[in-house]
């Protein structure tokens, strides 16, 4: 993404070149400098995703837990039409842009034959033992053009050596299977849960670990970083992003996408997960993790339970619009499909989210801003809507409160304003203003503090032919990359 941010900024030079009309100046001046940590190449990918999903799928399906305790006998997973194709369909229909599977949850049964363990789909009645979960969802997103995630889980209720340096082995081993079997992986997920108790071999017994020593973090992810080097990685608190403190979807207000981790570990965080921490030492960005159900695994006692397109997009708009990616979980059910329930209530969702981000209701509008980079047209107001998310609105290095003046062709109604920073420059804006004109004056609908990646604000129906941005608050000058407006349908 690094290149494509240089290639784009070579391309609009060698444009203007050609652009009789463009205030030309002897030497173009620089981008402004990045400011505080920024992304990574993986981050920036990882950032555009914006939407993805989880599948909590295994024997917790057919046993109607949530936390397996680990002496589950592998026959008890048996599903009677898996679909690969119609769960990734499922996702794909929805916008989701990657699916994270549970590879092996906390009960330690894991979806692939693993050479590992028995417990695993070997023993199930399940395509005669021969199946492979993950390589039927890994191929299925491959061929519906969606990236692929694994969740493998630390705590291991199933394995005799939980708790002593052999299961570190083992779990090592099984991430070598994951990472060097299954063709290209976005991202390995790394929970933070650990309950004590479970089946351990048979021991049935309580273990204790120290979660900041016990699994040697840094050398584990080193693993992921040799043989997937592309790879993001999601913890509480990182490498690559972080929990947001929360499992209902929501980001803070505001959401940073900078922290100090400190000597934090997953399972064991003190830094402000929810809201983000500024000045950050580290770029770690939220993620927004939720289930379509109350449950993370199929229950059919949660049928009517299934969130509505509502509740999906109140999610949506407080988790993607406030600079987070969000992974709504779809829990395959006992049939190993995605349940129809669930099924409707994403297709109102996304039909929602069709209508309203079809038309940006200023494109086509005028920009005037109180300040422009170098008087440049590589920085003009209008690189807002040009559909890049790495071309940007800049000032001079000396003005942090600009304004951008938005001139519409004429009276317009929308409720929705999104606003995205040039994130390889670091998050720069610290606060900012919405002002429509009415009445010969200004009269300010919206305020908000971070934007980051994207900020969505859904306000009330606003009519106005002129819309006014003020940045009121930056560590530095601003580069803002997008300005939108739209309308959502009538309900
Ligand atoms: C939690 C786990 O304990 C849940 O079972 C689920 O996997 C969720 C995503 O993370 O910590």
């Amino acid at each position: 993404m690094m290149h494509l941010f240089a290639r784009s900024s070579v391309a609009l030079v060698l444009a203007l070149a050609h652009d009789a009309t463009a205030q030309l100046v002897a030497a173009p001046p620089a981008p402004p400098a990045p400011y505080g940590p920024v992304p990574t190449p993986r981050q920036l990918d990882w950032h555009e995703m914006e939407f993805y999903g989880f599948l909590h799928f295994t024997v917790n399906t057919f046993t109607d837990k949530e936390w397996g305790y680990g002496d589950e006998d592998p026959r008890r997973f048996a599903p009677t039409a898996f679909d690969p194709d119609q769960i990734v369909g499922a996702a794909r229909a929805c916008g989701m842009r990657g699916l994270i599977l549970t590879a092996k949850h906390h009960d330690g049964f894991c979806l692939w034959p693993s050479q590992y363990t028995e417990h695993s789909v070997k023993r199930s009645p399940w395509r005669e033992g021969k199946g492979d979960v993950v390589r039927d969802l890994a191929e299925a997103c491959r061929r519906h053009g969606l990236k692929f995630g694994v969740y493998l889980s630390p705590w291991d209720r199933n394995h005799k050596d939980y708790a002593r340096p052999e299961y570190l082995t083992y779990y090592r081993n099984q991430m070598r299977e994951l990472l060097t079997q299954y063709g290209e992986i976005f991202t390995v997920w790394f929970d933070g849960a650990n309950g004590g108790d479970g089946y351990y071999g048979g021991a049935r017994e309580r273990r204790r670990i120290d979660n900041r020593t016990y699994y040697d973090w840094p050398n584990t992810w080193q693993i992921v970083r040799e043989l997937m080097p592309q790879a993001v990685m999601f913890s509480d608190v990182g490498p690559d992003f972080r929990w947001v403190g929360n499992e209902a979807g929501i980001a803070g207000d505001p959401c940073w996408a900078t922290l100090n981790p400190g000597n934090d570990a997953p399972g064991n965080t003190r830094a402000n997960l929810n809201q983000g921490e500024r000045p950050g030492t580290h770029w770690l960005p939220a993620e927004c993790d939720v289930s379509i159900r109350p449950g993370w695994f199929y229950h059919a006692k949660e049928d009517q339970r299934v969130k509505t397109p509502a509740q999906l997009l109140d999610i949506y708009y407080k988790s993607v619009g406030r600079g987070a990616c969000l992974n709504l979980n779809l829990p395959p059910d006992r049939r190993g499909l995605i349940h129809e329930n669930d099924l409707a209530a994403l297709g109102e969702f996304r039909r929602i989210l069709d209508a309203t981000f079809a038309t940006n209701l200023a494109q086509a509008a005028t920009f005037t801003a109180s300040n422009v980079r170098g008087q440049a047209s590589q920085f003009a107001p209008a690189r807002v809507v040009d559909g890049d998310r790495y071309s940007y609105w800049a000032t001079d290095d000396a003005v942090s409160t600009p304004e951008l003046v938005v001139e519409l062709a004429g009276p317009t109604t929308f409720n929705v304003v999104d606003l995205r920073e040039c994130l390889p420059l670091g998050q720069r804006i610290e606060a900012f203003a919405l002002d429509r004109w009415q009445d010969g004056q200004w009269h300010t609908f919206a305020q908000g503090t971070s934007i980051g990646n994207r900020r969505l604000l859904r306000t009330d129906s606003v009519t106005t032919a002129k819309v006014r941005l003020r940045i009121t608050q930056a560590a530095v000058s601003p580069a803002l990359a997008e300005f939108g407006l739209y309308a959502e349908p009538a309900r």
